[in-house]
Formats: C-alpha cells, structure tokens, sequence
C-alpha cells in the first residue's frame, strides 16, 4: 500500500464562509492526505463582502507551531502556503519553510492578496514586494491574473487574454524562483474558465478550461488549489491535476448557483469531495 502522504496547510481559519483552512483541511482529508494546520489569524468571517468581522493575528505563534514539530522529526510531502495574516509573516513563513522543508517537500505558494486588478484593502501596498519573495522559495505558485499583475509589477487587464499573453505571464513568474506557475481564472475567449500552467524544467505550457459558469463566489481559489496540491500529492502531472482541481472547482459553483446561495458563503465544494476523491 502507498504510504499515506503529509502535508502542512499555511493558511488563515475564516470561521465563516468557506476559504483557507475550512477548505483547505477537508479537501485535502478527503485524498487522504494526514493534513496538519498552521493557522495564520482567526477571523470571525473572510474579509470579502462581510462588515465586522473580527482578526486575531497569530503572527507569534507560527515559529513556535513550527518549532516545536521540528523537534519531533515530522517530515512533510508537502508546505500549501495561502492567506497570510499579516506583512510580516512572509518572512516567517519562509523561515518555517526552511525549517520544515525536506529534501522531496513540495512547496507550494497561493500568492493570496488580491482579486479583480485590486490588492485585498488588509493589506499595505508593499505586500506584493514581500509575496514576491515567497514565491521565489516555492515549487509552484498558483496566482490568480491580479496576483500575477502585482507579482510582476505590472497594470492589472481584464478578460480575456491570449495565449502569448499568459505564456509570457508565466515564463516571467517561473523566473521569480518557481519550477511551474498556475494561472487561474484564465480566460481565452471569454466564454470559458480556467487555468494555464507552465513547467519551466520541461518548457510545457498547458491550459485546460470549462465553459463559464458566471458569478463570482468568494474562496474559489483556495477550493482550486487545496484540489491541486491533493491531486499532485496523490501522483498526478501537473496537467492531470489542473484538469481535476478546475472541474472540482466548476462543479463546486455550479451547485451553490444551482441553490442560488449567497456568493459570500463559498462554494458548495462539500457534494464533490466523494466523486474527487474518487476519481485521484
Ligand atoms: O480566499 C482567500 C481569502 C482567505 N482568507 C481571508 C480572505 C480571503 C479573501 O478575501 O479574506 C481572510
């Protein structure tokens, strides 16, 4: 039998509203992956959409989490990097990578900061400087194309693109430090969705879209790449694993527009946990 793999989930708990580690930790359970948590803040709800909502910084209790594992030899398969709560938690973060990491760890960065060509309003305006250096640490990245903007230092366009556009975008994020990038919300003619991936080791692009469902539902990012990270650590290519973690994400929206939920409430990713699991 395959020897059950370990991964380490970096991310924010937002105790409402389906994003970071309430969808990171069931995704990746739900591969069968032992799945162990450092939790970044504590918010009573995601910042998208939501008035009030209230933030416990855990800035310093991640090296002491990470410190403490250490001091048990625990080796991880994989560190899934998200939301971080504050500016100066990407330089601790990247110290608990370093700590952490093992020779075969995946590293894999979500550059969380912003969404439709603007930077989350949490976050000062250096953020994507600091976010920069994470990524250069990473295996993969996985911004979404405001993300890759900012990243680059570049002025954020809508959809749709083209594919020299994107390949560009991509080899240029690969030379921050990454082997592969993932592109997500990717659109080429602006009726389908999806995400373009680039593996500078063996100089493949890829693409792989669904037709678009409409509406924008908070966490789809996060129910994307938790998806990835699971499939890749379940064996997958990158190109197999993108195909799993966009038709996941797809059929997630499509259910909760189906039900006509409130798009601040996530996606209904829960209905398709068996069928994915299934299916790695
Ligand atoms: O899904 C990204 C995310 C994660 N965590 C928090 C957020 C967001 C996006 O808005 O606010 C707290």
């Amino acid at each position: 039998m395959e020897r059950q793999k370990r991964a380490a989930a970096i991310h924010d708990i937002s105790c409402f509203g389906r994003c970071s580690l309430t969808v990171a930790l069931p995704v990746l359970s739900a591969a069968g992956i032992e799945t162990s948590v450092i939790p970044t803040a504590v918010l009573s709800t995601h910042t998208g959409g939501f008035d009030g909502f209230t933030y416990r910084d855990l800035t310093e209790d991640i090296l002491p989490i990470v410190k403490h594992w250490n001091s048990l030899n625990l080796g991880f398969d994989a560190i899934y990097t998200g939301f971080l709560g504050s500016f100066e938690q990407i330089e601790i973060v990247m110290e608990a990578i370093r700590i952490i990491r093992g020779k075969d760890t995946l590293v894999v960065v979500d550059p969380v900061m912003a969404d439709n060509g603007e930077l989350y309003s949490l976050f000062p305006k250096e953020f994507p400087t600091g976010m920069r250096k994470l990524c250069a640490v990473a295996d993969i990245i996985v911004p979404n194309m405001t993300e890759a903007a900012l990243l680059l230092g570049e002025d954020y366009r809508e959809p749709p693109y083209t594919r020299g556009e994107t390949s560009r975008l991509l080899c240029a994020l690969c030379e921050l430090g990454p082997k592969k990038s993932v592109l997500t919300g990717v659109s080429y003619d602006g009726e389908s969705l999806g995400a373009a991936s680039y593996d500078s080791d063996t100089g493949e692009f890829g693409y792989y879209g669904v037709p678009r469902i409409g509406g924008m539902y908070h966490g789809t990012g996060d129910v994307f790449a938790s998806a990835l990270v699971a499939a890749m650590l379940r064996g997958h290519s990158l190109a197999s694993a993108i195909r799993a973690a966009v038709d996941f994400t797809v059929n997630s929206i499509a259910r909760s527009k189906e039900a006509g939920s409130d798009n601040r409430y996530g996606v209904n990713f829960e209905a398709g946990l068996g069928e994915f699991a299934a299916g790695l």
